[in-house]
């Protein structure tokens, strides 16, 4: 199977996206083998996030045309000359931040941010040119990643190695959603057992959040959304009580303060709102808080907030990816997953064909629902 089978580009299909505001087109597509220290992987199955929704809607830039998704499992079908940390056959999840394992992100315990972020900039790899053709044109690929493809090609640094057992229809959400969530209250906030914790946004994220509270020992998990819908599923993932905005005239920060008599440690923002960003620090307790901000808005908007809000002695920190160490940590997190430390029923409410992937993002826009997985 392996011969020379590698050295072939590869016709498939894949949803590309033409420009912002545009429908996906199921197409065609040539996929270049890998070059040097690069992974050719066939996508099993791929979740939805909402980033790749705001690339459609135009909130997100990105160069077009362009092929979207960066939450999937696969098997790596060929690997480029120089490559040796994953083999083809082997499970994998692609992954949106490389580990280099030699910069100073990667040398340093803390953090994930790693710096050889070159190996794929702007849609394309670390020669400048991308590896998807269409119709003749170049395609872009996006996040690092690109999943809503039969066949995807990235540099081994955004590969993790995974338990060959895995199903690949529900892991798949460890390369997003889910690692960003979990990580973003275990490695970020350090979420204490006993402590009181607020969850702004319950999407895939939020919940995902709300699960590391919960493995973490919170005592008091509290989820805030406009859409009252999500508060089931948030309770049954571990929130103990859940607020509307809408319901309240004043902030939530106010709300917060009258019900938990000021004693909320940790909050996150998981909807990439400014004002939200800033009600959910003004939330944590003004004197030892912790305020995580994990969604990003949209089109690198500004924030203006009181400096006031820090100099009583509140943490401000971000994270991306939940902080995990990318090639080393999604393998254990696909372990816990096989352990049984958590599951993913609450947070994948659909199925679909990837042909179907236009449905899939109608029950995201209509809030029905958290993660769809598309199955190739
Ligand atoms: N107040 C309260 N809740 C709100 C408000 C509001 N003003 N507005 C929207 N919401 C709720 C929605 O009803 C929804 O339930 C939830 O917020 C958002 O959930 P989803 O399903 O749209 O999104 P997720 O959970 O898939 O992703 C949310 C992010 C914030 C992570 C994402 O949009 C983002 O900002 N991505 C970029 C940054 C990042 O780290 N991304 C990693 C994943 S790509
Ligand atoms: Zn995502
Ligand atoms: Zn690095």
């Amino acid at each position: 199977m392996h011969g020379k089978v590698w050295t072939k580009v590869i016709k498939c299909k894949a949803a590309v996206l033409w420009g912002p505001k545009q429908p996906l087109s199921i197409e065609d597509i040539e996929v270049a083998p890998p070059k040097a220290f690069e992974v050719r992987i066939k996508i099993l199955a791929a979740g939805i996030c909402r980033t790749d929704d705001h690339v459609i809607t135009g909130a997100l830039s990105t160069n077009f045309p362009v092929i979207l998704g960066h939450e999937a499992t696969g098997i790596v079908e060929s690997i480029g000359e120089g490559v040796t940390t994953v083999k083809p056959g082997d499970k994998v999840i692609p992954l949106s931040i490389p580990q280099c394992r030699k910069c100073s992100s990667c040398i340093n315990p803390n953090g994930n941010f790693c710096l050889a972020m070159n190996v794929a900039d702007d849609g394309v790899l670390s020669d400048s040119t991308g590896r998807f053709t269409c119709k003749g044109k170049p395609v872009y690929r996006f996040a690092r990643n690109s999943t809503f493809t039969e066949y995807t090609v990235t540099s081994e640094l955004l590969v993790a190695k995974i338990d060959a057992a895995a199903p690949p229809e529900k892991v798949c959400l460890i390369g997003c959603g889910f690692a960003t969530g979990y990580g973003a209250a275990i490695n970020t906030a350090k979420v204490t057992p006993g402590s009181v914790c607020a969850v702004f946004g319950l999407g895939g994220v939020g919940l995902s959040i709300i699960m590391g509270c919960k493995a973490s020992g919170a005592s008091r998990i509290i989820g805030i959304d406009t859409n009252p819908c999500k508060f089931e599923r948030a309770k049954s993932v571990g929130a103990t009580e859940c607020i509307n905005p809408k319901d309240h005239a004043k902030p939530i920060s106010e709300v917060l303060k009258e019900i938990t008599g000021d004693s909320v440690e940790f909050t996150f923002e998981a909807i990439g709102h400014p004002e939200t960003i800033i009600d959910a620090l003004a939330s944590c307790h003004e004197s030892h808080g912790t305020s995580v901000v994990v969604g990003v808005p949209p089109l690198s908007k500004m924030i203006a907030y009181d400096p006031m809000l820090l100099f009583t002695g509140r943490t401000w920190k971000g994270c991306c990816f939940g902080g995990w160490k990318t090639k080393d940590d999604i393998p254990k997190l696909v372990s816990d997953f096989m352990a049984k430390k958590f599951d993913f029923d609450q947070l994948i409410t659909h199925v679909l064909p990837f042909n179907k992937i236009h449905e899939a993002f109608d029950l995201l826009n209509k809030g029905e629902s958290i993660r769809t997985v598309l199955i190739f």
